[in-house]
């Protein structure tokens, strides 16, 4: 990931995360509970959510204890906390043992999936693998051609059906194709826009029987898209999900042009699930593996001190 890329993508959450901790730490004296109480109002109006709480709860109680002592020393825990809180960096997208690897993308309308699955191909692609893409949102024509148009452009075969086809019959070409013509990941994009939760479940559950089906195992992995421009409410979206469909991660789209970056850090506390791939920008290539040490060097720097990484 190119870090003065990341970082400017980060810019507006910077201004406002950063900049506002870098105007509390820039004065260093001794903690008090009115510096505790600022910073929980930075970290809230960074979009932490109930996890800056659980952060400023832990740092009042070190503060008592006077294992914290100073404003500096807040400075340096609060940084080991999101540290921790973000967990380890994200695994490559699995490899099943034998045939297509299947990634099933999932995710409310608009929150960025067919731009997502079109990003993921072209990842793929240039890693070396044979990737294809099958477009199991139905619902509208325009969504189809919108993953054909990307699939065109970024050079990959798609397997596709009429407007208001069965997605699971999709689905299933799209797997049985990705068997015969020997694919190594096949990227499955899916609607939105269901009307009940109800809905959402059969539809997820049918695509990933018939999946399943085809090929033992699939899908490998259950990628769920979330919208960063919505902050917390990505979180209860997110939660919706999580009891529909197992979930082994999340792509956080538009990142670039929102200040509620924070949330990434809320995402992967409640949810338990780790962001896998971060999205940058509306293009192919705008989407980068995501690293919380590097995340958290290009949203807070000097700020928050820590190991800074080279730029790269
Ligand atoms: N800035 C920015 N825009 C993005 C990003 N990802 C997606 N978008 C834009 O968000 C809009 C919706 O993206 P789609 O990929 O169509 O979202 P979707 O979830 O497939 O939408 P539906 O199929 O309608 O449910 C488009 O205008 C995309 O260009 C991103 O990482 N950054
Ligand atoms: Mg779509």
């Amino acid at each position: 990931m190119i870090f003065a890329r990341l970082r400017e993508t980060l810019r507006k959450t910077r201004e406002k995360l950063a900049g506002g901790l870098s105007k509390l730490f820039g004065l260093k004296r001794e903690l008090d509970d009115a510096f505790l109480a600022e910073l929980e109002a930075v970290l809230f109006a960074g979009d932490l959510g109930t996890t800056g709480l659980e952060l400023l709860a832990t740092l009042r109680g070190e503060y008592r204890e006077r294992k914290l002592k100073t404003t500096d020393d807040v400075r340096v825990r609060l940084r080991a906390l999101l540290r921790q809180k973000l967990g380890e960096p994200s695994p490559a997208i699995a490899r099943a043992a034998s045939g297509p690897t299947v990634v099933l993308v999932v995710g409310v309308n608009g929150s960025g999936k067919t731009t997502s699955v079109a990003k993921l191909a072209k990842r793929l692609t240039l890693e070396g693998r044979k990737v294809m893409v099958a477009a199991c949102d139905t619902f509208r024509a325009a969504a189809v051609e919108q993953l054909a148009t990307w699939a065109a452009r970024v050079g990959v075969p798609i397997v596709r059906k009429e407007a208001g086809a069965d997605p699971a019959a999709v689905a299933f070409d799209g797997a049985a194709a990705a068997v015969a013509q020997g694919i190594d990941v096949l990227i499955v994009d899916t609607a939105g826009r269901l009307h009940t939760r109800d809905d959402l479940m059969a539809e997820l559950g049918k695509v990933r029987r018939v999946l399943d089906k085809k090929i033992p195992g699939a899908p490998h992995e259950t990628l769920l898209v979330l919208d960063a421009t919505t902050g917390q409410n990505a979180i209860r979206q997110a939660e919706v999900f999580t009891q529909v469909v197992p979930l082994t991660g999340v792509i956080l789209a538009k990142l670039d042009g929102t200040a509620k970056g924070g949330a990434v850090v809320s995402i992967r506390d409640r949810l338990g699930i780790p962001v896998r791939f971060a999205g940058l920008g509306e293009k192919a290539d705008d989407l980068e593996p995501f690293d919380p040490e590097r995340f958290l060097d290009a949203l807070l720097e000097e700020t928050l001190g820590g190991e800074q990484s080279e730029g790269g």
